[in-house]
């Protein structure tokens, strides 16, 4: 079905399309995780979690496949270059003890996803050591064993780790479809930013559009 999106419509091949969510995990949605220590006023990232579930239903009720990622690192941390650690001046950095257990490891309570959008069983959970959700993940074998051509975007934030993985997924050749209430960033100026450099230049990166473009193209006939 056609999805009304821009730059152009989206062709959604149901059967060879995944749901992608990118870190909807505590660590960057509630207070006394990796976002906060960053500096971030977290609450904004929360706006979006409604439009979130009512996709995560649809698409789970049309029988799609989802994946979920988080952004976490081994609980010993060899996952995580002491760039990424040492990098600025966080209130705690990664591996740190904090108010939901050490920060951005593996396991620990911040490092689940959020309730409202807890995987299903049966469905992928990633744990992912970049912002991209390919770089040292199973994703693309994944993806290629279930026939996956076609990639639907949700998550935070939109210009860090949502648009790192869309890039990522774009050079592996797979189309991508950023759904624009379902993602957000702790700086607005910058998903906006973001949504216009995806879409720019005939879809350079892949397509945007909001999730009532996509609803229809979900619910049962
Ligand atoms: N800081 C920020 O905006 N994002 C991240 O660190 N990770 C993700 O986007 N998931």
């Amino acid at each position: 079905m056609n999805i009304p999106a821009q730059p152009f419509g989206f062709d959604l091949d149901l059967a060879h399309a995944a749901l992608v969510i990118i870190d909807m995990q505590r660590d960057f949605v509630e207070p006394g995780g990796f976002g906060e220590t960053l500096g971030n006023d977290v609450s904004l990232l929360q706006a979006i979690v409604p439009a979130c579930q009512a996709v995560l239903q649809a698409w789970r009720r049309a029988g799609g496949l989802v994946v979920h990622t988080r952004e976490a690192h081994r609980p010993d941390l060899s996952d995580c270059p002491p760039a990424k650690r040492l990098r600025g001046n966080p209130s705690l950095r990664i591996g740190d003890e904090g108010p939901m257990g050490r920060i951005l490891v593996a396991g620990e309570p911040g490092n689940q996803i959020i309730d409202t959008l807890a995987p299903l069983p049966g469905e992928i959970v990633l744990d992912k050591p970049g912002k991209g959700a390919f770089y040292a993940t199973p994703l693309q074998n994944l993806l290629e064993q279930a026939g996956v051509t076609q990639l639907v975007f949700m998550g935070v934030t939109t210009e860090v780790c949502v648009q790192t993985s869309m890039r990522e997924a774009n050079d592996r050749g797979y189309d991508c479809l950023l759904l624009e209430d379902c993602t957000e960033s702790y700086f607005p100026h910058f998903k906006a930013a973001a949504l216009e450099m995806v879409r720019a230049q005939g879809a350079i990166v892949g397509w945007t559009a909001p999730s009532a473009a996509l609803l229809p193209a979900l619910a049962p006939r």
